[in-house]
């Protein structure tokens, strides 16, 4: 059954479409939490380094950016010169920022803490994937910066607090435009980067995703080591007619879910028992997305955004798409 065009976010261009400045700005207007007014200083923060990395990434493959650093990050995984520079350009627009006392990266082994503390407002943690599927970089592929933002109680610095306390979370996809998704907790905005002003402007507003999809996205290199219950729910959606879409960077497959509707997977492995994907700077982020657009964020065994963080860098089984589509594979799961 082809789903109907209704039930994709249609995207429109729009006549004066507002910049991420004055959506962040009326967002403040509109509340009157602290909380807010804070959160929107620093996804603007995280806009200004997103339009340098952009910047970046255009000319790498020219004034010899691309390639691997020789070192290895504490992932365990070669460090790309564009995961330094781009984790480099964050740390130096968010530590600036009144209000952020703790800075957390996949590109470091340790939380970060600022001395930030703010004359009035609240206090801060941001945690990000600076550049999400950086593998893809030599080849041209799009890649992403993934972030999530927590509001701290007092004494709470050091403290990793489940996804459901995230304030703001959203990424940047770096692909044949740059497009910023981003929600406050009151649903879910996408804009896009228009190069020449150098604005963010909003294309999308209170994003709906489809309650079902006609793709699946997932390693399939590693099926045979998926837990039965995947591979029973993989063969029932290949029989039903999905196809399968698989880019290697968790931005750009959980943004054509969030678009499209389908669903983004995965799931332990026999190389990554616990998953691959981290909880933190990856799984949280996109759960609070999807979960305000209407779908929903597994572990396959519960809400990722209740999922207590055990470290900082902790990985997690990822299941991420539409309502319908999530729903059947836990159903397949509970019968394992
Ligand atoms: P695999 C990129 O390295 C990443 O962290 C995610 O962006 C992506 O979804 C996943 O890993 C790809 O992993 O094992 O399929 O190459």
């Amino acid at each position: 059954m082809a789903v109907p065009a209704s039930a994709v976010v249609q995207l429109r261009s729009q006549p004066n479409p507002p910049s991420l400045q004055s959506c962040l700005l009326a967002a403040e207007r509109a509340s009157r939490d602290d909380a807010v007014r804070s959160l929107s200083w620093i996804v603007s923060a995280i806009s200004s380094a997103a339009k340098g990395i952009a910047a970046r990434l255009r000319t790498a493959g020219l004034d010899g950016a691309l390639g691997a650093v020789g070192q290895v990050n504490v992932q365990g995984e070669a460090q790309q010169a564009l995961d330094v520079i781009a984790n480099e350009l964050l740390i130096r627009e968010l530590e600036s920022r009144e209000g952020v006392m703790v800075l957390g990266s996949e590109e470091n082994d340790e939380l970060m803490l600022i001395d930030g503390l703010p004359a009035h407002g609240g206090r801060y943690a941001v945690l990000f994937d600076p550049l999400d599927g950086s593998s893809n970089l030599d080849v041209g592929g799009a890649v992403g910066t993934i972030f999530s933002i927590y509001e701290l109680a007092a004494g709470e610095e050091t403290r990793l607090q489940a996804g459901r306390r995230q304030g703001a979370a959203g990424y940047v996809l770096y692909g044949p435009s740059t497009v910023l998704v981003m929600t406050l907790g009151n649903g879910v905005d996408m804009f896009v980067l228009e190069p020449t002003v150098g604005n963010f402007l909003r294309v999308a507003e209170r994003i709906a995703m489809p309650a079902k999809g006609k793709t699946y996205s997932v390693n399939e290199a590693n099926l045979d080591t998926f837990p039965a219950g995947y591979q029973r729910f993989l063969a029932a959606c290949r029989k039903s007619g999905y196809g399968s879409r698989y880019a290697g960077a968790m931005v750009a497959d959980v943004h054509r879910v969030l678009l499209q509707g389908g669903i983004f997977l995965y799931p332990p492995t026999a190389k990554a028992p616990k998953g691959k994907l981290r909880l933190m700077y990856e799984a949280n982020p996109m759960s609070m997305i999807l979960e305000q657009a209407g779908g929903i964020g597994s572990t396959g065994t519960g809400s990722i955004l209740d999922h207590e963080p055990e470290s900082l860098h902790a990985r997690v089984p990822v299941i991420l798409g539409s309502r319908e589509d999530v729903a059947a594979l836990l159903a397949e799961l509970a019968s394992d």
